[in-house]
């Protein structure tokens, strides 16, 4: 599996995340980004292992019309904050979970950022990763009918599906 600069056309939305390890859990980004049709990128930003490209991403993110940055990392998980140090491009922060926490470091690197410079963080793992395309798709969807359209339907077949729940009473 690659994560190497995965694109679609004039991309709204970057997926970056700190290893390809990651991209198990980022993978559920992206895909929910394919499913509502948002253009958007994927690939690799360490932010320790290559924090000049780090930089570099994060200055031309506005520029290059990103409007939203999902970023995931795991363990001491600087790569959302360092990214948001560095644009006012959103970032939705993915905690990854850990080999050795299982997660709770990387939530708590991402969550704990100082007042002034926020990354909206969520989940760790699989759900955070889809909820944080759903928020982006959200954001983008204040300013797009047809996309909210599409949000409204996601929603409405999450109901039904509730609805049809039994229990094996
Ligand atoms: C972080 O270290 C990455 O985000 C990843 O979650 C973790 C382990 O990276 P690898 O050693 O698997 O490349 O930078």
């Amino acid at each position: 599996m690659t994560t190497a600069n995965q694109q679609t056309a004039t991309p709204l939305v970057g997926v970056v995340m700190g290893s390809s390890s990651d991209w198990e859990v980022m993978q559920h980004a992206v895909a929910m980004l394919k499913e509502f049709g948002v253009p958007h990128e994927a690939q690799v930003v360490s932010a320790h292992r290559m924090p000049d490209q780090m930089f570099a991403y994060a200055e031309a993110a506005r520029g290059r019309g990103l409007r939203a940055i999902i970023a995931g990392a795991g363990g001491a998980a600087h790569l959302p904050g360092m990214i948001a140090a560095k644009t006012i491009v959103p970032v939705l922060g993915v905690p990854v979970p850990s080999k050795y926490l299982r997660g709770e470091d990387s939530l708590l690197s991402i969550v704990q950022m100082p007042k002034g410079v926020p990354v909206s963080t969520f989940a760790i793992g699989e759900a955070g990763a889809a909820n944080a395309a759903l928020t982006a798709i959200a954001m983008l969807a204040a300013t797009d009918d047809s996309l909210a359209q599409k949000l409204e339907q996601f929603r409405l077949k999450q109901t039904q599906a509730a609805q049809a729940m039994t229990l094996p009473l």
